[in-house]
């Protein structure tokens, strides 16, 4: 897959870009038996807080999984998968790492957003747009169950950020709401943000659980290499003379494996 020249463009110049059926159906049905393992086997920790930043909630909930590669065959072969690759390339170049993956997922009725941030708030590179985050729509992301929301052209600012009150490990900020865009996704859309890109979750009003897994894609000149990369936490070069298909980082060739890993999932699935 390609990004169309449209949607490059919409990346470079107003900092994010959304692509429909970026996955196929058969794609989503993996992810999401994968999304449900996650809760059966009790993985996920819900960060959201009563208002002090440090006491967990009770009666709300943002449950995040970080990292994923660690938990998930499936997910640890899907950023190495081509049409991933080649997105990313088109829209940062290359090369680059994943820099991250996890998953946020919004129960039904009780699930919170993820307040308004600049992921460079955290990372501080020098050119936000050579870092992208991609936001996969596990299921259906509307606006009735909290679906991202970018600020259009937020990376030519930066905006002051301080702890989430509502989070135990958020950082948040004030965004001019006239400019913001919610971003409603069929399972299997993703959007992608630069590291400038302002961007939020709201609350999921709905009667059935929401799930989004980013993966965060970062250009190889901007990686401290100190800092940012160290290959035991699995942040592999994925594209570029120093990719290894992820033998390097993970002790296994994990490139290629994504369709034998679907088969896998859904096979295990029927079951
Ligand atoms: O899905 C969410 O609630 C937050 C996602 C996010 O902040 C990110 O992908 O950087």
């Amino acid at each position: 897959m390609s990004l169309s020249k449209e949607q490059i463009s919409h990346f470079k110049n107003h900092g994010y870009t959304s692509v429909p059926n970026f996955f196929t159906a058969r794609e989503v049905q993996a992810l999401q038996a994968e999304v449900e393992r996650f809760k059966r086997e009790g993985l996920v920790r819900n960060v959201a807080t009563d208002g002090d930043g440090e006491t967990h909630s009770k009666t709300k909930a943002n449950l995040q999984l970080i990292p994923l590669y660690d938990k998930s065959d499936l997910i640890r072969a899907l950023p190495f998968d081509g049409k991933v690759t080649n997105a990313t390339a088109q829209l940062i170049g290359e090369p680059f790492v994943l820099h991250l993956d996890q998953m946020f997922l919004k129960p039904a009725g009780h699930g919170i957003g993820t307040d308004w941030h600049q992921d460079n708030a955290y990372f501080k590179i020098s050119d936000p747009l050579k870092g992208t985050a991609m936001w996969v729509a596990v299921h259906d992301a509307t606006i009735a169950n909290g679906t991202i929301h970018v600020v259009h052209d937020s990376f030519k600012e930066e905006y002051l950020h301080d702890r989430d009150p509502n989070s135990d490990h958020h950082i948040h900020c004030q965004v001019p709401e006239e400019r913001a865009v919610p971003i409603e996704l069929k399972a299997g859309g993703v959007v992608f943000f630069c590291y400038g890109t302002a961007h939020s979750t709201k609350a999921n009003t709905t009667d059935r659980d929401r799930a989004g897994i980013a993966f965060h894609f970062l250009h190889g000149n901007c990686v401290d290499r100190a800092n940012l990369v160290d290959k035991k936490r699995g942040q592999p070069f994925l594209l570029g003379p120093e990719t290894t298909g992820g033998e390097a980082e993970y002790g296994v060739r994990v490139a290629g494996t994504w369709e034998q890993e679907i088969e896998r999932v859904l096979q295990e699935t029927s079951n």
